[in-house]
């Protein structure tokens, strides 16, 4: 993996033929909540996503708006910028494959793979789906269409070609001696039967348009778009400069995260192009599944694509981070719908989270004179809510780890379902009278736990976790605040307490 403390996750890199949708939104979500939980856990991290503008999808779309495809990509891929600003997202670097950094890369890793003797000129004649920028055996295509029901053509031209067919034992054994390369599981399984089936060897060259990086020596051709492509995420730590820090430290890269419909070309053909070369492969390729829409699937065809802006504007920005992270489990299909949404919005947020801060922060307010109380001795229950909160972080770790952060939210509502038990049966509000010193105490530790799950929802929910913070007053919010060595100070002045997670409310026909 990468050097020890360092940690190097990618998003594929988004075709610029359309605007940026929910798909897209979701994958470099999934690995912005990985990103952010491994600095916060001390890691020195590399987060990478970005644009694919070469090949013939990329070219017909340039052509289709009536635009030099370098203008289109531009264009398109700054959409994809403004998404990352608009999501909040806190990648490291965006890569374009139009860029000379990478134009470099990918040449070199072409002239190395010549230089093994895994490349050699040929002609190709078959199948090919410009949709999935794919070529396709005769065997697998159906009613004339691909496998995934993208419409093919034939195609006949010089090609060079990668000598994949040799690579498949090497490939099987790298999956075997690495049980956790491919996730999850059935889609790992699915890979190796693929690989076990036979592997043809793979055109890696096209002549019959420019749009692409060209082949070293040989300008008649264009790289694939993929083998073009999958090279982005070496471009962007410095190859071919294997020598330089960016490189050392972050090669080979930890994940990279991906969809499951693009998860032969980064489970087959990259480490088998990486190994022809002599570079070591990634460490994981974790595949997601795939969003609908109210059960359907989402096309433009259809008129449903979910435009990521419309439900930041509806929803929130956090709320709809916490449902998209915490409704699928990661690697399964999800849909989408706005009953499912309201649902968690109002019970997960509003109701368990919300609430939790908004009663323990008001009585605070209210009963403490706007400062952190003064506990007296802890109880056994007071302990073992403490307990829990401060021990949550090995658990929620450990999930991280596998990119499962629904587990990790799962994991943190129960502490809050916790923390809510213990006010209710603790019921602060009635020892105002009775006991002020006992209710000091239980404010206290219902203050420590809000602070411990705060600390832990930042990578989930930036913006609400940091609000949450500041009504504790709380200045140190990395993971070695938890525990002991963060407490909070009696005494400390408070801010006035403020709702941080609104219900949703239908709004008034025809309003
Ligand atoms: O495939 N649900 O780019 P792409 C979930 N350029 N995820 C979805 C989705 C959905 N309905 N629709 C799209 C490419 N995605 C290549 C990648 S990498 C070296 C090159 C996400 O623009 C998902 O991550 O078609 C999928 O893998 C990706 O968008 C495909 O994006």
């Amino acid at each position: 993996m990468s050097a020890p403390g360092a940690f190097y996750i990618t998003t594929p890199i988004y075709y610029v033929n359309d605007s940026p949708h929910i798909g897209h939104a979701y994958t470099t979500l999934a690995c912005d909540a990985v990103a952010r939980f491994m600095r916060l856990d001390g890691q020195r991290v590399h987060f990478l996503t970005g644009t694919d503008e070469h090949g013939q999808k990329v070219d017909k779309a340039a052509e289709a708006r009536g635009m030099d495809p370098q203008s289109f990509t531009d264009e398109v891929s700054q959409r994809f910028r403004d998404l990352v600003a608009a999501m909040g997202f806190s990648n490291d670097d965006f890569i374009r494959t139009t860029e000379e950094r990478h134009k470099r890369s990918v040449q070199e890793l072409w002239r190395r793979l010549v230089d093994a003797g895994e490349i050699y000129l040929g002609s190709y004649a078959g199948w090919y789906a410009v949709r999935d920028e794919a070529f396709y055996a005769e065997s697998e295509i159906r009613d004339g269409k691909a496998p995934s029901g993208a419409p093919v053509e034939w195609v006949e031209e010089p090609s060079y070609f990668f000598r994949l067919s040799a690579w498949q034992d090497r490939l099987l054994d790298w999956y075997d001696a690495n049980p956790d390369c491919i996730l999850p599981e059935s889609r790992r399984n699915e890979v190796i039967s693929f690989v076990r089936g036979g592997l043809q060897d793979l055109s890696v060259s096209r002549t019959t348009f420019k749009w692409g990086v060209p082949v070293p020596g040989d300008d008649d051709h264009v790289m694939y778009v993929w083998l073009d492509a999958l090279t982005n995420y070496m471009s962007a730590v410095g190859f071919p400069d294997e020598q330089s820090e960016l490189f050392r430290t972050f090669w080979p890269a930890d994940v990279h995260v991906v969809g499951k419909d693009i998860l032969r070309f980064h489970a087959v053909y990259w480490p088998a192009f990486l190994m022809a070369a002599g570079i070591e492969p990634p460490r994981r390729i974790h595949a997601h599944g795939w969003w609908t829409n109210e059960g359907q699937k989402i096309s433009k065809s259809l008129g449903n694509v979910i435009d990521p802006y419309e439900l930041i504007d509806r929803y929130g920005l956090d709320q709809m981070r916490y449902f998209l992270l915490r409704e699928v489990p990661f690697g399964n299909d999800g849909d989408f719908s706005h009953a499912a949404m309201v649902r968690r919005m109002n019970s997960d947020l509003a109701n368990d989270y919300g609430n939790l801060c908004q009663r323990v922060l008001s009585m605070i307010g209210k009963n403490c004179g706007g400062a952190v109380p003064q506990p007296g001795e802890l109880t056994a229950d007071d302990r073992e809510l403490l307990g829990t909160a401060e021990n949550l972080i090995d658990t929620v770790r450990a999930q991280m780890e596998r990119q499962a952060s629904h587990q990790a939210l799962e994991s943190i509502w129960r502490v809050i379902a916790d923390a809510n038990r213990y006010v209710d049966s603790m019921a602060p509000w009635a020892l105002r009278k009775t006991d002020p010193e006992r209710m000091a105490t239980v404010l206290y530790a219902l203050a420590e736990t809000i602070r411990h799950l705060a600390i832990l929802t930042q990578p989930f929910m930036p913006g609400s976790s940091e609000k949450i913070l500041d009504l504790l007053n709380v200045e140190r919010r990395d993971f070695t605040a938890l525990g002991e060595s963060g407490r909070l100070a009696p005494g400390t002045t408070l801010p006035k307490p403020a709702g941080v997670f609104p219900r949703y409310v239908e709004p008034e026909a025809g309003a």
